[in-house]
Formats: structure tokens, sequence, C-alpha cells
């Protein structure tokens, strides 16, 4: 059953590869004269380029031309860094006119290679367009500019005593433009869902040129398709976003957290059933970490847990956070079900930490947010962000090892840990493989493996962090030839001449 549809979908990956390359639009590369255009309207300081008159080291442009894992790596010359829409609105149409290709950048801490040029394409940073144009502390809607960092905004509501509906590990460097472009899910979404959902309305320009303001605060608009959602999740391939219109909840009274060690995997489903029950609507994440994950944690100072003793026989842990109205009323809930866990004839856990302290609270979630920042002091990852039934998490992760074992390359030189962490609550596993650099061979180890892998769950090969430039050969693993087709019709409307994020998405 697997291997036909494997060997139908590569068909299919051929086909499609053939009719896109027949169409494949040429791309410029970027010229003196260009630079001279965009100095007729751009502060000298927007402008980065290796090109004269403008000339800086090819050095000053090289943290915009690799990504974040240092895994993928462009070779333009310019970066432009506008202060407003219009700006924007006249590169792109320059762009337009001469086929130039242009990569947006937010925070360009994405995972999955779309922030950076495959060649030499323009990078438009949004860094300069930080303002927050507006927010109303009564319905929550937040307007900002697309390059504003995600804690900035965190921090700028916060008085209002509203909180951002989403949190994620690189919040101090990604920006709102950034998440809404990758539709990023993060610690939050189970409490607050997805950016579908939240976000209000955008402002985008259009590949041409031509400014789509859509910047809404309505909660409700039945007007016809809904443009907004075409954007979130676009990976920049549609066009720049420039302004983000977004619902932010009010910050809860009372937070907790708590990181529980499990002697086994096949505890996870069963707590997080009742924490569900015990804890309902209080209950805001639901995060787990493997256990070397967990020691990785550890090693690199993210976060202090448990002593030695307490994680001894722990095969895993989950960290648990409770967001309420009510300190007393939160604080019963909690202990009720610990004194269930501990208590029972089976226990689900070992042992567990209650954070007492607002320090210790945040010191907890960086046990489970520092996890990929302590796997990247371990060597160069290879990153899969898949969704599967959450039984099946230590499955995969168990058979990803052992392929690599299979394959003798788990040993220092190669393969250094295979692990397994994520968004447990939905159903979203972070398969990381630290190894001691990127080789052929540890790629061809692991792909098609594991996307192979995760269609036979009917899985999806990318649950938060996108496509970009690592997936457009696999997406077929996890989208229907009628919806990859639909999806490069949505393209060429948008964008006829393919300048917007070039071979990101869709091959
Ligand atoms: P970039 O990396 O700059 O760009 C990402 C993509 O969006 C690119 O394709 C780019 O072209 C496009 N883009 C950026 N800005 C715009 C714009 N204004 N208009 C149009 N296109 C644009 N992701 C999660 O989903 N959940 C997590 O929990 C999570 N945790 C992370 C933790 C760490 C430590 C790191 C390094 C990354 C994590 N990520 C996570 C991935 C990443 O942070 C998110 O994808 C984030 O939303 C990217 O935002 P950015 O501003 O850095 O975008
Ligand atoms: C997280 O949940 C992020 O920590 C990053 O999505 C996951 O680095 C990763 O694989
Ligand atoms: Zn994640």
């Amino acid at each position: 059953m697997l291997h036909s549809r494997t060997a139908a979908s590569r068909l299919l990956r051929c086909a499609t590869r053939w009719q896109h390359s027949s169409a494949q639009p040429t791309l410029n590369s970027i010229t003196s004269d260009d630079i001279a255009h965009f100095a007729q309207f751009l502060p000298q300081n927007a402008i980065l380029s290796t090109l004269s008159p403008i000339s800086v080291p090819p050095s000053e442009i090289e943290q915009y031309n690799t990504d974040w894992m240092g895994k993928y790596r462009g070779s333009s010359t310019t970066v432009l860094r506008p202060q407003t829409t219009e700006q924007v609105s006249k590169i792109m149409k320059w762009c337009h006119e001469r086929r130039i290709g242009v990569v947006p950048q937010g925070g360009n801490t994405g995972l999955v290679g779309g922030s950076v040029p495959l060649k030499d394409e323009l990078i438009l940073s949004l860094s300069n367009m930080s303002k927050v144009r507006s927010f109303d502390p009564v319905s929550g809607a937040l307007v900002a500019d697309a390059g504003c960092i995600l804690e900035s905004l965190t921090e700028y509501i916060a008085p209002h005593d509203h909180i951002m509906p989403l949190d994620l590990g690189a919040k101090g460097s990604c920006q709102i433009g950034g998440n809404v472009s990758t539709n990023a899910g993060g610690l939050r979404l189970l409490r607050y869902g997805s950016l579908h959902g939240s976000v209000l309305g955008l402002e985008v320009v259009l590949p041409d040129g031509t400014i789509l303001d859509n910047l809404s605060t309505l909660r409700k608009d039945n007007t016809g398709y809904d443009l907004k959602q075409l954007f979130i999740g676009a990976e920049g391939t549609l066009g720049v976003v420039t302004g983000v219109s977004i619902l932010t909840p009010a910050a809860p009274r009372t937070v907790n957290n708590v990181i529980l060690a499990l002697p086994t995997f096949e505890n996870v489903l069963p707590l997080f059933k009742l924490a569900q029950q015990h804890l309902s609507e209080i209950l805001s994440a639901f995060e787990f970490i493997d256990r070397t994950a967990y020691e990785l944690a550890v090693k690199h100072g993210q976060g202090k847990g448990l002593s030695d003793e307490e994680i001894e026989g722990a095969e895993c842990f989950v960290l648990l956070e409770t967001s309420g109205g009510k300190k007393e009323h939160d604080e019963e809930k909690l202990n009720i079900l610990l004194e269930t866990l501990l208590e029972s004839d089976q226990p689900l856990i070992t042992t567990g930490v209650l954070s007492q302290s607002p320090a210790q609270f945040v010191s907890l979630w960086k046990l489970r947010e520092g996890v990929p920042e302590a796997v990247s002091k371990e060597g160069k990852t290879y990153k899969y962000d898949i969704s599967i039934p959450i039984a099946s998490f230590k499955e995969v992760v168990d058979a990803t090892r052992e392929q690599l074992r299979r394959k003798g390359l788990l040993h220092e030189d190669a393969v250094r840990h295979v692990i397994g962490y994520g968004h447990v609550g939905d159903g979203n596993l972070h398969l990381n493989i630290a190894a001691a650099a990127y080789t052929p061979e540890i790629e061809s180890a692991l792909e098609p493996f594991v996307y192979e892998l995760v269609a036979s769950y009917k899985g999806s090969i990318s649950a938060e962090h996108g496509i970009g430039a690592m997936k457009t050969h696999a997406i077929h693993y996890s989208k229907s030839g009628v919806a990859i087709n639909l999806m490069r019709r949505i393209k060429q409307v948008f964008d006829p001449h393919g300048i917007m994020n070039p071979r990101k998405v869709l091959e």
C-alpha cells in the first residue's frame, strides 16, 4: 500500500518537475543601475549592497545570506531595508518590471531555508518597519508593522494586561510578519489556536507593487473570499506582508507550570487525557521532551529542572502549563491532578517540580524552549517538524535512530543524537538529528525515509515550520496532486513572473 502510493507520488513529482521547469521564468541579477534607482527613494542606510556605488564588503551581507541553522546560504549582493509600505511598493514595482527575484526576510529564524536566497535574489528585510500602529485595549486588536519583533509586541501590550496569542523560543528575534508568513504555531497554540484564527487583517504589497490594504480590526467580516488567509503561511511567495492586525487575548491572572518525569513514553497519552479532564479550561500547554532532549537542555544551561536522583528511571518529560483567572482555584485543580498522579496504583509519573516563583516558572519553560538552541550547540541539526498521532512519537524517533544505526552513521563523527520533543497537545513532533556536519550520506539516510514514515501515518511533513527550500520536493507526501496544482495556479495569479521568493514552497 505504502509502496504503490510512494511510487505514484514519485511519478507525479517527475511530471510536475518537467512541466514546471519548462515554464520556469528567467530572473535577472541586480545591477548598479538598479541600486541607483533604489537610491532615488530610499535613504542611504536602507541600502546594503556589494555593488557600486554602495560597495559594502560581502561580510556585511553575510548574516542576511545565511539561515539560523547555518544550513542554507544565498549569494545575494543586495539587502534593502525600507521604512514604509510605499517604499516596499516602489521596490516591488521595479523588481516586477525588471524580473528581479525578491526574498522577504523577517528575523531570519525560519528553520526550512525559506528566509534566505537560493541564488542572488534581492533580500527585502522588514527590520526597519517596526512601529506599533494602534492598540485597542478593549477589543485587544493590535495593528503593527510587519517588522515588529514578537517579544517587543508582548512587552508593548503587557501594561494593558494583554498577551500575544503566540509564543515561541525565537521570540526575541522573529517578527510578526515572519510569524504570519510561516503561520507559526509555537507554545500557545493549544490555548489560543492558530494565526488563521487570530489574524484580523493584513496589509500586503503584491509582487507588482500594488498595496492590498486589508488591515481590518473587525472580528466578523463575511464579505466574500477571505484573502488574508492566503498570505498566512505563504512564506513570502505571494507578496510582502507589511502590516498585521491581530487579536490579542486578555492576560491570564495566574499561571503555573510543572515539569513531570515519566518512567515510560507509554504514559504520555494517558497523562494528557487526565490533564485535560482535571484541568479543562485552564490547561494552556502540554509539551513533550524526551530524555536526551532534556539532558541537552540542562547541559547547555537552558533552565534548571530536577536533580539527578529525581530523573533516575525517567524516559521522558512533560511540561504542563495552566493559565486561569483565580490563583487558589487553579492551584487546587493542579494539586488534585498531581495527587491523583502520584497516589495511583500505577503512577504515570515518577516525580515532578511545580514552579514556586516567577523566576522558576521561566526556568522550567526554558528547559523546553531552550532545546533547539541546546541541540544547535551539539553540531549541525537536521530538523523534521511533523504531525503524526501522538502515540507514535517515540516509534518515529526510534525508527529514525535505527535507520541511522543500520547505515552505520550513529557515531560521534556522523550522527551524535536523535531526539524528539514538541507540542503534544497539537500532535506535533520535532524530530532533531544532531550531526557533526551536514553530509549527503546522512541526508540520504534520512530522506525520503522520514517522509515515507510520516506518509504511512497519513501525517504532515510540515506541522508548523513550513516548506521553504527544504521540502519543496517532498510536498506531495502531504498534499494531493489536485491541491498542488491549485496552489500553482494561485501563485500564477499573484506572481506571474515568479519573482516572489523563487523556488520556495513550490518547486
Ligand atoms: P524569517 O525566518 O525571516 O522568514 C520565514 C519565512 O517567511 C520566509 O519564507 C520569508 O521569506 C517569509 N517572510 C518573513 N517575513 C515576511 C514578510 N513580512 N512578508 C512576507 N514573507 C515574509 N516556529 C514555530 O512555528 N513554532 C515554534 O515553536 C518555533 N520555535 C522556534 C524556536 C527557535 C529557537 C527558532 C530558531 C525557530 C523557531 N521557529 C518556530 C521557527 C521560526 O522562528 C518561525 O517560523 C518564525 O515565525 C519565523 O519568523 P521570522 O521573522 O524569523 O521569519
Ligand atoms: C520548537 O517547538 C520549535 O521548539 C523549534 O518549533 C523546533 O528546532 C526545532 O526543531
Ligand atoms: Zn515547535
